[in-house]
């Protein structure tokens, strides 16, 4: 399971600032697409060598009214379901009385709270030390969030307790296919559930696990093997009815990331809501497979059944990956068939790519469209291999790599896409840089320092 960090403080001490820092790298590798919305409060980041899960809990006044703030429902229920707070304190702020109520009601949730100092960066840092330190709350630990100093040794050093990602998570190797199901309440994740296991014969059920832990639920169909990982929403079967689906945007991410693929439920009858649109956010980030799955697909003439797909599939066209399902789960219509479609996701997402093969498509997307030129060079891109599965990753070597436009970008993923007909997978393109790519490391220069030579060429010809 991922680590849970919450971030807390007073309004504009920079936990938006550290947040986008601690989750950047995981947006970088999917470009923006129409439609799509990202929810800045929670993400999956990973600076350094291990995974984790960050919430932004948005400010605490810390005045009298602070207090109540803390004990507000959506902040604590992100600190109740956290592994670890990051506490934030604007160094040129110095502690405040609001700083101190906040301490206190945060230690009185007995979880472990690191001090972060943030805005230290053009100050004397070990002169206002003795300050933060009086909080109690062991050693602060100095950081600039906007420009990225201590956040790497931060985040190292708070992990370090947690067991290393594989220590506890992987599942014995015939526990076969991983399925998160996820979906905002009331879409019919239990009724899925329920029937999924029903109708499939369940081996084994109902294993225990505190509120922290996801639920693992193994079950065979056809002769294959799946798991089902719950999401708050799955429960011993007699009782599924009385249950009041807890809806939990952390458990719903740490299901998708031990997941291999995602049925992402949608509600035919109550139409796209906010947050479907923000869990299908998360979902393209987390790179999984996905099956779409329209439920309460009964009792719809067909007049409004296309009315109904086709705004889905206008409010979701970056889902167009996945194979959409429409289902009742109610009365089971649909569902026999949807593991076939996870079947079929996972094949994609665990697909083997062959460098050769891979390198020939890349050419032949090259010379049937170049790419641009860039400050005056053209884009050379000139091998391609896996860096990965699920999701399929392609590594693309070549020069000026960081200036690839977004457009030429989904031009090379819808090839290769089509090309090995990955549909129910998400497709991930990297590119690497490199005069030349069986040189040194020392010849190679990251994305970064390729934009930055591009400024800088682009400054020296405008001198002349
Ligand atoms: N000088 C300096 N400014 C910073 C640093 N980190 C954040 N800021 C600035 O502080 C201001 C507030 O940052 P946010 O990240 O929005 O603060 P926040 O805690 O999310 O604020 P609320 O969401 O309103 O509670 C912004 O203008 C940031 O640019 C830092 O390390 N140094
Ligand atoms: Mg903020």
């Amino acid at each position: 399971m991922l680590p849970v960090i919450a971030l807390v403080g007073r309004p504009n001490v920079g936990k938006s600032t550290l947040f986008n820092r601690l989750t950047r790298t995981r947006d970088a590798l999917v470009a923006d697409q129409p439609g799509l919305t990202r929810d800045r409060k929670y993400g999956v980041g990973k600076l350094g060598g291990r995974p984790y899960l960050v919430v932004d809990t948005g400010g605490i006044s810390g005045d009298r009214e602070g207090v109540d703030m803390l004990m507000e429902k959506q902040v604590q229920l992100a600190i109740g379901e956290a592994d670890l707070v990051f506490f934030m304190l604007d160094a040129r702020d110095g502690v405040t009385g609001g700083d101190e109520i906040i301490a206190e009601g945060l230690r009185r949730t007995g979880k472990p709270i690191v001090a972060v100092v943030n805005k230290t960066e053009s100050l004397d840092y070990d002169s206002i030390s003795g300050d933060f330190h009086a909080l109690g709350l062991g050693d602060p630990v100095p950081i600039a969030a906007a420009h990225g100093r201590g956040v790497r040794s931060l985040i190292d050093d708070a992990l370090e307790t947690f067991p290393e990602p594989g220590d506890d998570g992987d599942a014995p190797h015939d526990a076969g296919v991983q399925i998160a199901v996820v979906g905002r309440p009331n879409v019919g994740k239990s009724t899925l559930v329920n029937r999924l296991l029903g109708e499939e014969r369940v081996v084994a059920f109902d294993q225990p696990g505190t509120t922290r832990d996801s639920i693992h639920i193994p079950f065979e169909a056809n002769g294959r093997h799946y798991t089902l990982i719950d999401t708050a929403g799955v429960r011993r079967r007699a009782r599924i009815s009385e249950t009041i689906e807890k809806f939990s945007v952390i458990k719903t991410l740490q299901s998708m990331e031990q997941a291999n693929v995602v049925l992402f439920v949608l509600d035919a009858q109550q139409g796209i809501a906010d947050q479907d649109a923000g869990l299908a956010g998360h979902i393209v980030d987390s790179g999984r497979a996905l099956v779409v799955v329209i439920n309460k697909w009964d009792g719809l003439s067909g007049d409004e059944r296309e009315r109904i797909k086709s705004e889905m599939q206008r409010r979701l066209p970056f889902l167009d990956f996945a194979e959409w399902r429409f289902i009742s789960a109610l009365h089971g219509s649909g569902v026999g068939h949807l593991l076939e479609a996870v079947d079929a996701a996972y094949a994609a997402a665990t697909c083997d790519l062959k460098t050769p093969e891979l390198t020939r498509i890349l050419e032949d997307a090259v010379s049937e469209h170049q790419p641009p030129l860039v400050h005056g060079r053209r884009i050379k891109l000139r091998y391609a291999h896996q860096g990965g599965k699920n999701p399929p990753i392609v590594v693309i070597h070549g020069n000026q790599t960081a200036e690839v436009p977004a457009t030429y970008q989904r031009y090379l993923m819808n090839r290769f896409r089509s090309v090995f007909k990955l549909r129910g997978t998400p497709l991930r393109i990297e590119f690497k840089s490199g005069d030349n790519p069986y040189a040194g490391r020392k010849n190679k220069l990251t994305d970064r320092q390729q934009k930055k030579r591009g400024r800088m060429m682009k400054f020296v010809r405008r001198k002349k």
